[in-house]
């Protein structure tokens, strides 16, 4: 059963209201504090849905976060059941310090078709291109690369691949600058990285890199109704990460996800912006009103577009 087309204005409410009381923190240094202005604006707006929403991802497990922790139910319990996977401030230092790209995220699929993340780092791999064997996370870099160039008859030097600026990545930047490709680094928000492959405005081919792993699934959501190609491997690190991901119910720790395992059935993703970015504008505020801009995708109704809105500030 798809999710109703209704639920699109709802989720928009959801993170425009969500990226306004974020956006009042902006510039302010206050990482915790902006975050905690999101969350608090998310789930109050949640509750008053009339649905059974259980959060998948959200702000970490019931220890350690008291809102919006994983397993916590929202809405009026009186409608349909959905997974959400919240990401309420993602890009907490953008926030922080008035840099482009904060955003306010949520997706949400039918009860038990969006993936349980662990709190762990994800190695992950998007691009424009859907068809099998061209980009794939078990390929080198060179032959991602190489492959890609064929198909989409462009030189490496004309390719752009987008990655954190991590010394993490310190091999693959290096292949990639031996192969001449073009890199576009971001400092954080890999949700967004991995989502500039969507449209050809953002010159990005490729996104590829070591990020969080709710992320991962965030940016999956959305990519899951643009035509474009996303995997993903977890990374546990620690035997308490390892534990912790087979009490989840992951039981090979070294699989490949393709995108259609980290979200199947219907989805609606919305992500607003807090501070302009590449994707979206940020919060403006005009009087008694504030404008948003949100992308919005609906996976049943091949909705893909973003939303401007303008709201009362209540
Ligand atoms: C990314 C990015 C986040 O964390 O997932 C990144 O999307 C990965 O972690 O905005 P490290 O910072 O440890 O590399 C953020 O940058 C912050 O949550």
């Amino acid at each position: 059963m798809a999710l109703d087309r209704k639920f699109i204005d709802k989720f928009e409410n959801v993170t425009s209201k969500a990226a306004l009381a974020a956006s009042y923190l902006v510039g302010k240094k206050d990482k915790v504090a902006a975050d905690k202005a999101a969350v608090d604006s998310m789930r109050f707006e949640l509750n008053k849905l009339n649905i059974k929403g259980k959060i998948v991802i959200g702000e970490g497990e019931l220890d350690e976060a008291p809102m919006l922790y994983i397993g916590e139910v929202l809405g009026t319990k009186k409608g349909p059941e959905f997974d959400i996977a919240v990401d309420p401030l993602e890009g907490t230092n953008f926030a922080a310090n008035n840099l482009p790209g904060a955003l306010s995220i949520i997706a949400v699929s039918e009860k038990n078709n969006l993936f349980y993340a662990p709190e762990t780092y994800m190695e992950k791999i998007s691009s424009n291109v859907k068809v099998n064997g061209v980009v794939d996370l078990d390929f080198s870099v060179k032959k991602n690369i190489y492959n890609l160039s064929d198909y989409l008859n462009k030189k490496p030097d004309q390719l752009t691949a987008c990655i954190l600026d991590r010394p993490r990545h310190k091999d693959i930047i290096d292949e990639l600058n031996k192969l001449k490709v073009n890199i576009k680094f971001i400092t954080d928000g890999d949700v967004s990285g991995a989502l500039l492959v969507t449209d050809e405005k953002y010159k990005v081919d490729l996104f590829l890199g070591i990020g969080g792993g709710p992320e991962g699934v965030l940016a999956a959501s959305a990519l899951h109704t643009f035509n474009c190609s996303f995997q993903g491997r977890f990374l546990f690190k620690t035997e308490e990460d390892k534990n912790r991901a087979k009490k989840m119910g992951i039981k090979d720790l070294t699989k490949k996800y393709e995108l259609d395992e980290i979200v199947s059935g219907d989805s609606i993703f919305c992500a607003t912006g807090i501070t302009s970015g590449d994707l979206v504008s940020g919060i403006k505020i005009e009087g008694d009103e504030f404008i948003s801009e949100t992308l919005i995708t609906h996976k049943s109704s091949n909705i893909k577009k973003i939303l401007k809105s303008k709201k009362k500030i209540l």
